[in-house]
């Protein structure tokens, strides 16, 4: 049994297991880098240790600085969220030989799934099917022909060493195989330092639907359903949702069934997933993710389980404490990446320093954020600001409740995708429940549609720093309406209000609560008018003395601000006037613009 834990992340997924720790009445330890030090998941932790510089090869990734932050706060466990080290055999084995408990599978486990090849070889043994292709990796180009006449084009030549779309190529005819050879190895080298490749028949319009299973240390293990993650854009995720659109009950049990077979294969233990391609009613084995991932939020919305307690209980060594028929799917679950990207320019990132900011709320909204209004995001590391999830009784209901919660989400200052996503989610193929791989790619009006709702100030802020219209909501016999007041108007706020005492001398016949661009002399002060030295139609000077109001018994001059011709003297001897109101009124006050 461990009574602290110490995350080996940031951001979001650091608060997420935190939370999910205070929950069990764990301690919580943070590690951070230099550029974390006002990072909300430092904060959030009961301790937090700095482990280097901003970057992450130095700090996230510096497996002894980790080991020893775990060391000094006395932590027993660490859990090490998604990304960084969470799949790295290596650290597993540091943070066991230190004694201390790794939230997560076996290194074992980690290793036979780690090369894509050797998955493929574990799948097939268990009798999980893969894509039609090779189990050991290719050695020339000659070969790739001789498996492209087989297979039949068009081809994929993947890295074994690979993931996420880097060093894959596909080959739709035998002429183009030597120079996607080539390139695939070269990628393959440099992004992996592994050159080795393999070959399967490429799919031309799959889905993305992965498995999430639980396996215990005493050889049970359960499938949660799937999650079809098919909206992604160069191989990024950016929206999840449970179930599938395209599963039956039937092959949700068959795929379930199959991923719990593979994970006892391997002797998995923890939370995991298991990728499949899914084409024309057949499913086939990719890879297994083993670490709990981005999107796992959809499943624990929609099977009522929290994930991460999950994978806590079972590195306290509990046995699972359920069965599958306990699995149980209710209603539906979406969840949106809100990145600081900017969908008009390639998804660039848009860090920097978030202004106002406001989470949606409400029956059926998550929000898993790891950032506040006025923090500013560090360009260190990876740009998702936040995950909105929705549930709903049904799909419907869950895209409905998303479009809502996107709408409310207030983000000031950075530039977001929830222009994009707000697109996807009206777009008729998102809402059929018919995105495939190529949802993105195939329609361009995505991207058009995004600008037209990406707010004009987050687009024109940036073109030109012009002066935002002042916004207000004025009442109107009880009905309100939004009112943008452009240009540089005076600091006029006619506010002036007649004394209660002396009814008698009205200040402002005619009361209103606009803040309008208005030619005016204004009081600074709250007091009492002793002198009015101007009248209707008299021109002054600038600085010349037209008011005195006398304050706290002291008397004040009140000055032209400049010169001109005064049209209405709107107080008179004995009124009261409150900070800021009008004491008299330029003529044509909407022309006159100097002396501002
Ligand atoms: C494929 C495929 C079609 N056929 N393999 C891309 C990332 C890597 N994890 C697997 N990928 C693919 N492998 C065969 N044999 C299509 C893709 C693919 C893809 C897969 C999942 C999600 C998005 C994708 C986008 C483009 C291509």
């Amino acid at each position: 049994m461990f009574r602290t834990v110490l995350v080996a992340n940031r951001g979001e997924i650091a608060l997420r297991v935190m939370r999910t720790c205070r929950e069990l009445g764990l301690r919580c330890v943070a590690v951070y880098s230099e550029a974390d030090r006002d990072a909300p998941h430092v904060a959030y932790a009961d301790d937090a240790f700095l482990i280097g510089p901003p970057s992450p090869a130095e700090s996230y990734l510096n497996i002894d600085a980790i080991i020893r932050a775990a060391k000094a706060t006395g932590a027993e466990a660490i859990h090490p969220g998604y990304g960084f080290l969470a799949e790295n055999a290596s650290f597993v084995r540091a943070v066991t030989a230190a004694g201390l408990i790794f939230i997560g599978p076996p290194a074992e486990a980690m290793e036979r799934m780690g090369g894509k090849t050797a998955a493929r070889r574990e799948a097939t043994a268990a009798g999980v099917p893969v894509v039609p292709g090779v189990l050991e990796p290719v050695t020339d180009a000659a070969e790739v022909r001789r498996l492209g006449k087989e297979f039949g084009y068009p081809i994929a030549i993947k890295a074994v060493g690979g993931g996420g779309g880097r060093g894959l190529r596909v080959v739709r005819s035998p002429e183009e195989v030597d120079e996607a050879f080539a390139a695939a190895r070269r990628e393959a080298e440099v992004a992996f330092k592994n050159g080795e490749l393999y070959v399967e028949k490429y799919l031309d319009d799959p889905r993305h639907i992965e498995i999430q299973v639980l396996a215990d240390r005493y050889g049970n293990a359960v499938a949660l359903g799937e999650r079809d993650c098919s909206v992604q854009r160069r191989h990024q995720k950016l929206i999840e949702e449970c179930p599938s659109p395209a599963l039956t009950p039937e092959l949700r049990a068959e795929m379930g069934a199959a991923a719990v077979r593979l994970a006892k294969a391997v002797g998995y233990i923890s939370a995991g997933t298991l990728e499949f391609l899914y084409q024309d009613g057949r499913y086939y084995f990719l890879e297994m993710n083993t670490r709990i991932q981005v999107e796992h939020t959809v499943t624990e919305m929609v099977y009522g389980i929290d994930l991460v307690a999950a994978q806590i209980r079972i590195a306290q060594g509990e046995k699972l404490w359920f069965k599958q028929e306990d699995v149980v799917p209710r209603g539906h679950a979406i969840e949106c990446r809100i990145n600081a990207e900017d969908p008009l320019h390639n998804f660039r990132p848009a860090l920097g320093t978030i202004g106002e900011y406001r989470e949606p709320v409400g029956f059926g909204v998550r929000v898993d954020s790891g950032v506040h209004a006025y923090y500013t995001v560090p360009s260190h590391y990876d740009s998702l600001l936040a995950k909105l999830i929705t549930w709903g009784s049904d799909r419907q209901e869950a895209i409905a409740r998303m479009r809502r919660a996107l709408a409310e989400y207030r983000i000031e200052g950075v530039t977001t995708i929830i222009p994009f996503h707000q697109a996807a989610l009206e777009h008729p193929v998102f809402t059929a429940g018919a995105a495939t791989v190529n949802f993105i790619p195939r329609h361009p009006e995505l991207f058009s549609r995004a600008a037209e709702l990406t707010p004009p100030t987050a687009a024109s802020a940036r073109a030109e720093p012009a002066p935002e219209p002042r916004r207000f909501t004025v009442e109107v016999n009880g009905r309100r309406f939004g009112v943008a007041v452009f240009g540089d108007g005076t600091n006029a706020t006619p506010v002036a209000s007649p004394s209660r005492s002396a009814p008698a001398h009205r200040a402002t016949p005619k009361k209103t609560t606009l803040a309008a661009p208005v030619d005016a002399v204004i009081s600074p002060i709250q007091g009492r008018v002793v002198a009015v030295r101007v009248a209707h139609g008299q021109q002054v000077e600038a600085g010349q003395v037209l008011f005195i109001v006398e304050a706290m018994k002291m008397e004040n001059e009140i000055t032209a601000p400049h010169s001109g011709t005064i049209a209405e003297v709107r107080v008179e001897v004995g009124t009261t006037v409150e900070a800021g109101a009008m004491l008299a009124m330029y003529q044509n006050p909407a022309n006159n613009t100097n002396g501002k």
